[in-house]
C-alpha cells in the first residue's frame, strides 16, 4: 500500500514536470507612460497589452503605469536605455538631443500632412531612425500618430509673428523648440509635461503648444483658451523596449511584441482623426477659442521658424534628406 502511494507521488511529480517542459515562465514587462486613461495613446497602448498577452498565451503581460507614475519623459528615455523600465512610450521631440533624426523630424513645418508623415517614416527615414535609436540601447516596437502641434496662450491669441513678443512659451526639453520659440520673439521655458498646468496657475507661462487631444486632456484649455491652429510641427510618438528586456523574450515572443505593437499602431492611426474631433468639440464646449489655420497670418510665422533650418541641417547628406522630405508626394 505504502509502496503505491509513493509511486503515485511520484508519477504526479514526473507528469507536473512534463506539463512544464517547454513551458516559458511568464513576464509582466513594466511600461511608463505620462498620459492618463482616456488619452487616444493610452488607449493604442491597452491594444497593445491585450493583444501582447493574447498572442503570447498570458506569457507576457504588460503592467502599463501610466499618469506619470515613473516620471517623466526624460526619465524614460534615459531609463529605457538602461533597462531600468522594461517599455516606454516617448515623443520624438524629446529624444532630439542624442538622435539626428528626431532632430531633422522636429524640425517646423517639414510635413504638410498626416499622410506625408506617415509615407517618411514608413520609408527609408523610418529606418534611420529605427538603426540611430538602436544604437543607443533600446528597440524600437512602432509609431503612434501625434498629429500637428499648432500654439495656445492664456490673455490673447496668436495671429502672427509679432504676437510672440515679451509672451513665455512652455516648451519640450529640447534645443529645437527653444530656439523656435526665440526665432519667434518670443521666451522659451522648459517644464515637463504633467507640471504644465502649474506653471500655467503660477503664471510662470503665457502659453504652450501641443496637439488638440493632449491640449484637452491635459486640460491646458483651461488655462490657456486661445488656440491657434498654426500646426507648426508633427513628431510622432515611439513605442520602444529596452534592449535587455527584448533580449530576454525568446524569438516567438519577440515576433508576438511586434506584431502586438503593429497592429495598435495601425488601430491607433484609424482612430486619430476621430479624436482630434472629439477634442476639438470639448475645447470649444468649454469655452476655448479656436483659431483656424486660415485666421494665422502663416506666412511671417513660418519665415521665421524655417531659419531653423540652416542650424540643424550639419551635412549634405541630411540636407539632401531634408529636401526629399520636403519634395515628397
Ligand atoms: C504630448 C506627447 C508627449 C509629449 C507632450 C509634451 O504625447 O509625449 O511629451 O506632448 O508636450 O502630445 O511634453
Amino acid at each position: 500500500m505504502k509502496g503505491n502511494a509513493y509511486r503515485w507521488v511520484g508519477v504526479g511529480w514526473l507528469l507536473a514536470m512534463s506539463g512544464l517542459a517547454g513551458h516559458v515562465a511568464a513576464k509582466d514587462l513594466v511600461m511608463a507612460e505620462i498620459h492618463p486613461p482616456g488619452h487616444i495613446i493610452v488607449k493604442a497602448e491597452e491594444l497593445f497589452a491585450s493583444r501582447l498577452s493574447e498572442l503570447t498565451k498570458g506569457e507576457l503581460t504588460i503592467q502599463l503605469k501610466h499618469s506619470a507614475q515613473l516620471g517623466n519623459e526624460n526619465q524614460y528615455w534615459e531609463n529605457v536605455r538602461k533597462g531600468a523600465v522594461d517599455v516606454v512610450r516617448i515623443n520624438l521631440g524629446g529624444m532630439v538631443k542624442d538622435i539626428q533624426s528626431a532632430r531633422l523630424l522636429s524640425l517646423p513645418y517639414l510635413f504638410r500632412s498626416r499622410d506625408h508623415m506617415w509615407r517618411v517614416l514608413n520609408g527609408d527615414f523610418g529606418k534611420r531612425i529605427k538603426a540611430e535609436v538602436e544604437k543607443t540601447g533600446a528597440v524600437v516596437l512602432a509609431y503612434y500618430d501625434s498629429g500637428a502641434r499648432s500654439f495656445y496662450t492664456t490673455k490673447k491669441p496668436i495671429q502672427k509673428r509679432s504676437d510672440f513678443t515679451r509672451l513665455r512659451i512652455r516648451v519640450q526639453d529640447s534645443p529645437i523648440y527653444k530656439d523656435l520659440i526665440t526665432e519667434l520673439g518670443g521666451t522659451p521655458v522648459v517644464v515637463s509635461y504633467e507640471k504644465v498646468n502649474d506653471a500655467f496657475r503660477s503664471g510662470e507661462i503665457d502659453g504652450a503648444e501641443n496637439n488638440l487631444p493632449s491640449y484637452v486632456s491635459s486640460e491646458h484649455y483651461k488655462f490657456a483658451r486661445y488656440y491657434s491652429m498654426d500646426e507648426h510641427s508633427s513628431v510622432p510618438e515611439i513605442l520602444l523596449m529596452s534592449k535587455q528586456a527584448w533580449d530576454g523574450l525568446t524569438a516567438e515572443q519577440q515576433k508576438a511584441v511586434t506584431v502586438a505593437a503593429d497592429e495598435s499602431s495601425v488601430a491607433m492611426k484609424k482612430l486619430w482623426a476621430e479624436s482630434e474631433t472629439q477634442a476639438l468639440a470639448k475645447a470649444k464646449k468649454e469655452g476655448a477659442v479656436i483659431l483656424e489655420k486660415h485666421q494665422v497670418y502663416l506666412s511671417g510665422i513660418e519665415t521665421y521658424a524655417t531659419r531653423l533650418y540652416s542650424k540643424y541641417i550639419t551635412s549634405s547628406e541630411d540636407l539632401g534628406v531634408v529636401l526629399g522630405i520636403l519634395r515628397s508626394q
